[in-house]
């Protein structure tokens, strides 16, 4: 199969573009709310809409690439092999119904595993984060520098809440000492906003203990790419087929936390 990264990255930047500008354009719009596991687990029209649109898009150009879509109207994917669209069309859908704004659409593409481009785009700001792997990440024209050090003292860490209460997925009293020895915590409510500002140096690492592959996908080629680590929290690789728990981090701040407060993973 013949792979052309540019032509994929150049289309994929005109669809996501397009879709924010049909999201955009829905504002005035009722919009249709459902749940989905639970009645915090929000769906509405414009997340399904817009993943259908971009599978139409994918399809009808690239019909050899597979599809891994967030809303279930892509393909299901046992293995990455060949060109994968790991998309998730609105996320942050909690904020985009109760706030329009602090949500984004997130498109990873990975090649046989490998994650080649990611674009993460903040819709009402009209900010496409963007990363062609071993070009370097931009904010719209604009190059991202590299991530340096930070000490845990100087750091703020974007952590939601719950994860410090009985929770069912983490010892509460696990991430109690670092949101006390941080400088400050965050929750924006989008992952993948959440990486963006990773990458961007606006918060120095974000923990959460589940996410889905359409949720990071994207985000960790950036924050890699700038020299940041993202693991999941006992400081393995992330699977990009499964759910995982989830920590990106500045270099140096990654393996502090992993020791001091992760246990090293022996939690
Ligand atoms: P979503 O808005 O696309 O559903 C909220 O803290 C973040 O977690 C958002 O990025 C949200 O994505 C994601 N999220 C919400 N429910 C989730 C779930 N059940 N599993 C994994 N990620 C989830
Ligand atoms: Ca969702
Ligand atoms: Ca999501
Ligand atoms: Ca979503």
């Amino acid at each position: 199969m013949h792979i052309d990264l540019h032509e994929i990255d150049t289309y994929a930047k005109r669809w996501i573009k397009e879709a924010g500008q049909r999201i955009r354009d829905s504002f005035p719009k009722t919009l249709n709310v459902t749940t989905k596991s639970n009645p915090n687990d929000l769906v509405t029209n414009i997340d399904q809409e817009t993943e259908q649109f971009f599978i139409n898009k994918i399809n009808e150009t690239f019909p050899d690439h597979q599809i891994l879509g967030e809303e279930g109207y892509g393909d299901t994917i046992s293995k990455l092999s060949g060109v994968v669209w790991i998309i998730d069309p609105i996320d942050g859908t909690m904020n985009f119904v109760h706030q329009q704004r602090n949500f984004a659409i997130s498109i990873g593409i990975y090649v046989n595993g490998e994650g080649r481009i990611g674009l993460i785009y903040d819709v009402v700001h009209d900010e496409l984060y963007h990363v062609i792997k071993g070009n370097g990440v931009f904010l719209n024209d604009e190059q991202i520098p590299e991530l340096e050090e930070r000490s845990v003292s100087e750091s703020i860490i974007a952590l939601n809440a719950t994860w410090v209460t009985e929770n069912k997925r983490l010892p509460p009293e696990l991430l109690a000492p670092l949101v006390k020895a941080a400088r400050g915590t965050r929750s924006y409510g989008s992952a993948a906003l959440e990486m963006v500002y990773v990458a961007t140096g606006r918060i120095d690492a974000y923990i959460t203990p589940r996410l889905a592959p359409w949720d990071f996908a994207a985000g960790i080629i950036m924050i890699e790419e700038l020299g940041g680590v993202a693991t999941n929290l006992r400081g393995q690789q992330l699977d990009l087929l499964k759910e995982n728990s989830v920590f990106v981090s500045k270099p140096g701040l990654h393996a502090d936390i992993m020791q001091n407060f992760l246990e090293n993973g022996k939690w």
